[in-house]
């Protein structure tokens, strides 16, 4: 028989942060919706610096409002070694998603400070400001491209929220200056892990609470507009439509059965849909939707994208239909470092955690961060493998199993041996 290892996270400890955090933007009993720059955000926000200084970590905050804490190494000039996630949450979305990389890369640090004192790297969680593109369609990623200088200067003015504010409003709003986004850039960032849950299946069914993700899906979204021509639903024959919801049926029905057909791992969804005019017995004027397709293999996800563009042009042209395409999101997938994947490895089997390597189906802030540093992911098991949902939920030993496992990985690249 083989002993446990001595667990260095105390699963309270991380069970308390998450549950102090979800109170911020609470909907219901377990809904979070904290978007981003809102007053919920800033008080999250506000928590996780106090819970940084609390930890021993030295704060600033940067232009576009994420929240650094360090853990000063003695190597100072070296590039340093990042964990974390977004604080925002879909709206809404429940208390993990996001949100427990953020607890998990604090703790972390706290107690690799507490055990072990100062590194010799220098380490650093964050808080990176936005991710879901729940309040702004076009922002996702915010904070983390604002890290990696990726924010146009015209986009906080372009940028506008299912709310009607513009990004420059909702910074100021939040106490930020618009104009200094560029400022958040940075070139000082040797490794970024990211610890999130893992949005799927796959580790319930395995029966294991920790996932080392070894890629990151690729994927674009479209904002799909069909425009035909408003009239009588009773007095319009048929013949003579053109009508943006049939448009729209067949190319929903029809990306949506490309990517069945084409098989695991690509997949697509239509998430939302505004029809104009919104009435039973009016034939819409215009009708827009939005297409999510993604796949983690290269080719696989442009032969997507390709089928799903000819559908679209070949039903506008068919029924006369004014199509624009808007891309709103597009990335390649992302591979991981594999020396980072296998020090996650190593520290999950030091830590008598069982852990499988795997694929992420969701995007995250590390594959813009992976731009301009080495990355990897720690999953941990999702129950029912729910999530963008309150009804999202992971336990809290799963969670603190996935915060050892890091833990251990950040003590190995930043302590000398
Ligand atoms: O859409 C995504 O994959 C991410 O969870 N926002
Ligand atoms: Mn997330
Ligand atoms: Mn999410």
């Amino acid at each position: 028989m083989t002993e446990t290892p001595e667990r260095w996270i105390d699963p309270e400890r991380v069970e308390s942060a998450i549950a102090a955090l979800a109170e911020h933007g609470a909907r219901g009993e377990t809904g979070v919706a904290r978007l981003v720059y809102s007053p919920e955000w800033v008080a999250a926000q506000d928590q996780v610096a106090a819970w940084m200084s609390e930890g021993g970590l030295r704060v600033e905050r940067d232009t576009v409002g994420n929240v650094w804490g360090y853990l000063d190494g003695r190597q100072g000039d070296l590039p340093i070694i990042a964990t974390g996630s977004h604080i925002d949450s879909q709206n809404p979305g429940g208390r993990f998603d996001g949100a427990l990389g953020v607890v998990a890369g604090i703790t972390a640090l706290a107690v690799l400070r507490e055990r072990f004192g100062d590194p010799e790297r220098t380490l650093a969680a964050v808080s990176l400001v936005e991710e879901e593109a729940s309040r702004f369609p076009a922002a996702n990623f915010w904070g983390s491209r604002a890290i990696i200088g990726r924010i146009g200067t015209e986009e906080p003015k372009r940028l506008r929220g299912y709310d009607g504010v513009t990004m420059v409003e909702a910074m100021r709003d939040a106490g930020l200056d618009p104009g200094l986004v560029q400022d958040a850039k940075r070139d000082d960032i040797d490794t970024f892990i990211e610890l999130h849950i893992e949005q799927g299946p796959f580790l319930e069914h395995e029966n294991l609470p920790v996932g080392i993700v070894e890629r990151i899906t690729g994927y674009r979204q479209y904002l799909v507009t069909l425009e035909g021509a408003a009239n009588h639903a009773g007095t319009t024959p048929m013949d003579m439509r053109r009508d943006p919801m049939a448009g729209a049926a067949e190319i929903i029905s029809g990306v949506i059965d490309t990517a069945f057909r084409m098989g695991r791992p690509c997949v697509t969804t239509v998430g939302r849909a505004i029809v104009t005019p919104n009435e039973r017995a009016v034939i819409p004027q215009q009708v827009a939707f939005t297409v999510d397709a993604r796949s983690p293999l290269p080719e696989q996800r442009e032969t997507l994208l390709a089928r799903h563009e000819a559908l679209m042009f070949e039903v506008a042209e068919r029924r006369d239909l004014k199509l624009s395409l808007r891309v709103d999101s597009d990335r390649q997938p992302v591979m991981c470092d594999p020396a980072l994947v296998e020090t996650i490895a190593q520290a999950a089997t030091a830590a008598g955690v069982p852990a499988m390597t795997m694929t992420s189906g969701a995007v995250h802030d590390a594959m813009q961060m992976a731009e301009i540093a080495r990355i990897a992911m720690v999953f941990v098991r999702s129950a029912g493998g729910i999530s963008h949902s309150p009804d999202e939920f992971t336990t809290t030993e799963d969670a603190a199993a996935g915060t050892e496992v890091l833990t251990r990985a950040l003590h190995t690249l930043a302590y000398p041996s």
